[in-house]
């Protein structure tokens, strides 16, 4: 019998979340930083210029992850600091660290994972236009470029985006996000060149391996945020809600990137309601590069109803509530509709490796003295993810590898320090990194997995 290739076990963070040392090095502001300087953003004016200090504890945090027995990190570069004014040539001393982080891992034997956009968009980018614009899907190539010729030497995973519908929807229409902007016709814009700024990039870094002999082994990919969308009756009405709310959260999204096209009932309700996807020709065909990878971040799923319309003529819809447990993000805990949605993605979208790039869940923490967690909690919902998530592998769902959601507690955006999601506390009054008692789950879950595919 064919063996099924390895699992990848690992953790992930992201930059802005955890590094910390804004002004250092070169680094410019990121939209992050002009956002949370903006009273009535972020829950308790909080901000990410300290963070988890990652930036000047860097060995001890690779360190602690040696200690977990994973395979792998994810991490995302800050565009600031490789590329400061988001054009021109790259930062040496910024590029210096990730060398510096890659060298340590790899040392380690840990294998880098990196995403290169996880939402600090350069501020001089924002204010020449930002994602509404479509020159900034070019300078996100030509990032991509400086990125992997500094690195693509060590570090064969590249992901290009991470969960662009919250760049788009939070940050151009709900404005939740930075640069906190409320336009739904500049988020549209922003989705399509989000999507358009990803295949440039993958070609970028696909030339750049090929051209430097880097190719052996290169994966290439995008990271969404994959949430299903459960009717709540059988009614005509209800189906429809759902489709509706599937399309804005998954299938606009998986549709271009694996099947080269938008899918006809969004885009054609986006152009009635004055929201087109601003697609130019041949824009389809560089967004549907081929994935070598397709992240999936999942934490929670939710069942939808039809509701009255709008003023605006959007169509209504309602979320109806479970009676299930809910992280501290109010989100319900749903791990089986994880096993379904894998297999869904396997089924209507065939090709990629799947990856779940994130899943986890924050709680309310409460330390003993010495800081550590008895988090059962997470801990639960850790086993039952990874449970679900090796049910649907078992059914034949070509998945790759689990990445828990988050390596720290770290800046939770709009929610600042007040969510915890990390299997490691961070006290932020000291820095002192405490390993809960999911940590230790997930070190010893690795450690089986690993055992029974040896
Ligand atoms: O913290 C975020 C992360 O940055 C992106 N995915 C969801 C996480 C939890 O909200």
């Amino acid at each position: 019998m064919e063996r099924k290739p390895k699992l990848l076990w690992g953790t992930a963070t992201s930059s802005y979340q955890i590094e910390g040392a804004v002004d250092e090095d070169g680094r410019t502001p990121s939209i992050w930083d002009t956002f949370c300087a903006t009273p009535g953003t972020v829950v308790a004016g909080e901000t990410g210029e300290i963070a988890c200090d990652h930036y000047h504890r860097m060995p001890e945090d690779v360190a602690l992850m040696a200690g977990l027995g994973i395979d792998v990190y994810r991490f995302s570069l800050a565009w600031p600091r490789v590329q400061p004014d988001g054009t021109g040539p790259g930062n040496p001393k910024g590029i210096a660290f990730y060398d510096r982080l890659v060298d340590e891992l790899l040392a380690r034997g840990i294998l880098p994972w990196i995403t290169l956009y996880h939402w600090d968009l350069p501020q001089a980018l924002e204010d020449a236009g930002g994602w509404p614009g479509r020159d900034t899907a070019y300078r996100f190539a030509e990032y991509a470029a400086i990125a992997h010729d500094a690195l693509g030497d060590r570090v064969r995973q590249w992901t290009t985006l991470n969960e662009p519908w919250c760049s788009a929807m939070l940050g151009y229409v709900s404005g939740r996000h930075a640069p906190g902007r409320r336009d739904a016709r500049a988020g549209f814009a922003a989705l399509h060149h989000l999507l358009l700024g990803h295949g440039l990039a993958a070609q970028a870094i696909r030339e750049g391996a090929h051209a430097g002999g880097r190719a052996d082994g290169l994966e290439v990919g995008i990271t969404l945020n994959l949430s299903p969308k459960i009717p709540a009756t059988a009614s005509p009405e209800d189906l429809a809600a759902a489709l509706w709310e599937d399309g804005l959260s998954n299938r606009l999204y998986l549709d271009p990137l694996l099947r080269g096209e938008y899918p006809a009932d969004i885009a054609g309700k986006l152009e009635e309601l004055g929201c087109p996807l601003p697609v130019r020709d041949g824009d389809l065909a560089i967004i549907a590069q081929p994935l070598d990878v397709l992240g999936v971040n999942y934490y929670s799923s939710s069942v939808v109803a039809a509701a009255p319309a709008g003023q605006n003529r959007w169509p209504g819809t309602a979320t109806i509530a479970r009676d299930v447990e809910r992280t501290a993000m109010d989100w319900e805990v749903t791990p089986e509709e994880l096993t379904h949605l894998l297999l869904r993605l396997e089924r209507e979208y065939p090709g990629p490796a799947w990856y779940i790039t994130e899943n986890g869940a924050a709680y309310a923490d409460e330390p003993d003295e010495n800081g550590y967690v008895d988090d059962v909690d997470r801990e639960n919902y850790l086993r039952t993810h990874i449970d679900a998530a090796l049910e649907a592998r078992e059914r034949g769902v070509n998945l790759r590898g689990y990445f828990a959601w988050s390596l720290f507690d770290n800046f939770e955006w709009s929610f600042g320090y007040d969510r915890r999601f990390g299997i490691v506390r961070v006290d932020y009054d000291t820095q002192k990194r405490t390993p809960k008692r999911s940590a230790r789950y997930f070190a010893e879950r690795v450690a089986r997995e690993k055992a029974l595919e040896s």
